[in-house]
C-alpha cells in the first residue's frame, strides 16, 4: 500500500468512526457502566461509594431544580439512582420513574417492547408500578397498561446520609433495580427518566427538555413523552465504544502497524543499498 493510499484509508476510517458515534445519540446518550458492586435498593446513599462506580448525569430545569442520575449494571440487572438534590419536601405524591424502549425504535406511542417503572413515594406498602406499552390510543399516556414483573425493585426515600450532592438536608432519592431479562440483549435501549416534586410543582427529566408532562396528582404514566423523544443508554461491555466502532479501531491499529513496518523496511533497504 502506498503512503497516499494508506493515508486515505486511515482518514476514511476516522470519518466512519465519528459518524457511527454521532448516530447513536440523536436525543442524547449515556452509559450504564459495569460494576460487580450491587447497590442496596433503599432510596439513599447506603455507603459513600455506593454509586461512585456508575455513570453520572446532571439534571436541571428552568426553575433551578437539580438532580443527578447514575446508572450501572452487572449483566444481570441495571441499577439506577435518581437523586433529586433540591426536592426538600417529603410529599406523598412525589414520583420518580424510568422508561426503556427495548428495541430503541422510538415512535409516537409506547409499544409492547416499551416499559415504564415508576414509584409514587408515599405509597404503602412501597412498590414499583410497572407498565408496558400497548401501541393504541391518541396520546402516549393512553398507551400504557399495568403489568406485573417479578424481581423488579425500587424504593423512594428522604435522606442526606453519605450524599455527595446534598449532604446536609434531607431530600428525595429514588433507586431502581431492573433485571436485564426484561430488556433483552442489546447494545443500547431507548431511555427516559423523570422525577416530580409535588410541593414545588416541578419536574426533572432526562433527556433535558424531552417534553415530559406532569401536573399534580396525575398518574405516573401521564409523564413520559413519545418514545421518539427519549434518549439512549448503552450497556455493552466496552463502555467507551459501540462494537462496530471497536472493530474499526482494530483495523486502524493494524494499518498503523503495517505503515510502521513498511517504513522500517524502506529504511533498512536504503541502509543496505549504501
Ligand atoms: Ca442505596
Ligand atoms: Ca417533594
Ligand atoms: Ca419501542
Amino acid at each position: 500500500m502506498s503512503r497516499f493510499a494508506s493515508t486515505v484509508f486511515l482518514v476514511s476510517c476516522l470519518l466512519i468512526i465519528s459518524s457511527v458515534a454521532h448516530a447513536l445519540v440523536v436525543n442524547g446518550g449515556l452509559q450504564a457502566l459495569f460494576s460487580s458492586d450491587i447497590p442496596t435498593i433503599d432510596g439513599q446513599w447506603t455507603t459513600a461509594n455506593e454509586w461512585t462506580d456508575a455513570s453520572e448525569t446532571r439534571l436541571e430545569n428552568t426553575v433551578n431544580m437539580t438532580g443527578y442520575l447514575r446508572v450501572k449494571h452487572n449483566f444481570t440487572c441495571i441499577f439506577i439512582l435518581l437523586d433529586f438534590a433540591t426536592d426538600y419536601t417529603r410529599s406523598t405524591y412525589d414520583i420518580g420513574g424510568v422508561c426503556f424502549d427495548r428495541l430503541d425504535n422510538g415512535g409516537v406511542l409506547p409499544q409492547s417492547d416499551d416499559y415504564l417503572f415508576g414509584i409514587q413515594a408515599g405509597q404503602t406498602p412501597a412498590q414499583v408500578d410497572v407498565f408496558q406499552g400497548t401501541g393504541t390510543g391518541q396520546y402516549p399516556r393512553d398507551a400504557w397498561a399495568r403489568v406485573s414483573l417479578v424481581d423488579v425493585e425500587g424504593k423512594a426515600n428522604y435522606s442526606h446520609v453519605n450524599d455527595p450532592y446534598e449532604g446536609s438536608i434531607d431530600h428525595r432519592i429514588y433507586e431502581f433495580q431492573i433485571p436485564c431479562k426484561y430488556l433483552g440483549a442489546a447494545e443500547d435501549y431507548g431511555f427516559y427518566v423523570f422525577a416530580c416534586d409535588y410541593h414545588s410543582n416541578s419536574m426533572l427529566e432526562w433527556p433535558l427538555g424531552a417534553g415530559g408532562n406532569w401536573t399534580r396528582m396525575q398518574p405516573l404514566f401521564n409523564v413520559p413523552p413519545s418514545p421518539q423523544n427519549w434518549g439512549a443508554v448503552t450497556d455493552n461491555f466496552i463502555p467507551e465504544f459501540p462494537l462496530n466502532t471497536f472493530a474499526l479501531l482494530i483495523v486502524l491499529a493494524f494499518s498503523a502497524v503495517m505503515l510502521i513496518g513498511e517504513e522500517k523496511l524502506r529504511l533498512s533497504l536504503r541502509a543496505h543499498a549504501r
